[in-house]
């Protein structure tokens, strides 16, 4: 009989706990964080646990359990907060640049593969037979007790039934997907050429960017197989990059790890121009149709015309980045304006 966690146990020992995972990407993106800043913590799957434990609403993973304002545990999500708490809490190892305005490119970043690159995570698992069965196959495996095929038939068939009609609020459709591969592909190009000179998005040590990428990653280059396929066809390294980002408790980061702002790497500008190409006018247009009440986000993408449903929560990440921004020195300020210039990015701030 395999003993299960009991909730009173979580909430009592005072180790750090996670519900999550392993396909989902923010679930990886924490669990590597934690890892790399040699936080210890408990990660739990559903199966592993028994009892009340506090829910978050909506009941997003990773969900974590943390002390609220009156020392009593609860229930928080959100990646980019979470990071920022643990900054916070924790300053040894930090995944935040030195630099003001860099941090804000890290953020930027971040953003986008969170909730841009997710969109092709989403799109290659759900919009391709072979993707979808595998997905259907495996995904119930890692939260469920051990069942029987036909058991495990019928749990894929209710995960893969649940998550395609889904794929409208990330917006992948037939006037969309073409637009997401295609950037999915110069991304894998552009960020395949900036490994060839550096470890990490930001120089010689993980910032919350490398985060954001490897957790969408770990689905798109290691588990999904028809984007896994274009990864290995066009990007050996960002298929190693996500095997490494995976564990990096080992590495001694420094100070000076940190690329400068008044040199950053071309391949750097092209992956922040390639951010202003495809998200910043998602970013704005999904902006405008919730300020109007509009039902549906109707605009152009790299040329093509683009539907989706509107998202609210992308509103409150943009909200972030330009708080982000507004708390920059001035001078701090200018140097992120001048990087930012001419790459599209700079309309996410006017
Ligand atoms: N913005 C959140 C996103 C979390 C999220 O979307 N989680 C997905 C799994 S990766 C989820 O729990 N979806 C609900 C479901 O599948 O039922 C974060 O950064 O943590």
């Amino acid at each position: 009989m395999v003993r299960t966690l009991d909730a009173e146990e979580i909430l009592r020992d005072g180790v750090l706990t996670f519900f999550g995972v392993p396909g989902s990407p923010y679930t990886r993106k924490m669990a590597a964080v934690l890892r790399y800043r040699r936080i210890p913590y408990r990660m739990v799957l559903g199966s592993q646990v028994t009892g009340n434990i506090p829910m978050a609403k909506p009941p997003l993973l990773p969900t974590f359990l943390l002390p609220g304002s009156d020392g009593r545990l609860e229930a928080v999500t959100d990646s980019t907060p979470l990071i920022d708490r643990f900054e916070r809490e924790v300053p040894h190892r930090s995944v935040r640049p030195l630099d003001p305005a860099l941090k804000v490119i890290d953020l930027l970043i971040e953003d986008y593969a969170d909730e841009w690159l997710t969109k092709a995570m989403f799109h290659y698992r759900w919009a391709y037979a072979a993707d979808i069965d595998k997905a259907s196959r495996v995904l119930p495996t890692w939260s469920r007790k051990p069942m029987s095929d036909e058991e495990l038939a019928a749990a894929g068939a209710m995960v893969s039934s649940r998550q395609i009609p889904r794929l409208r609020y990330v917006g992948s459709n037939e006037t969309t997907g073409p637009i997401i591969e295609a950037s999915y592909h110069r991304y894998l190009d552009i960020f395949e050429e900036h490994l060839k000179s550096h470890r990490y998005c930001l120089g010689a040590r993980p910032g919350g960017s490398d985060f954001g990428m490897f957790g969408q990653l770990t689905q798109l280059a290691h588990f999904d197989p028809t984007s896994m396929a274009v990864t290995m066809e066009r990007a050996p390294r960002v298929y190693g990059y996500t095997g490494s980002v995976e564990d990096l408790s080992g590495l001694e980061p420094e100070d000076s790890d940190w690329v400068e702002m008044s040199d950053l790497p071309s391949t750097l500008l092209a992956l922040v121009a390639e951010i202003g190409r495809v998200y910043a006018p998602l970013l704005l247009a999904n902006e405008r149709a919730i300020r109007s009440g509009a039902s549906e986000v109707d605009t152009v993408i790299d040329g093509a015309r683009w539907t989706q449903q509107p998202f609210a929560y992308q509103v409150k990440c943009l909200g972030w980045l330009r708080a982000s921004r507004d708390s920059l020195s001035s001078d701090d300020r200018q140097r992120l304006d001048r990087v930012l210039r001419d790459t599209g990015c700079d309309a996410l701030f006017q």
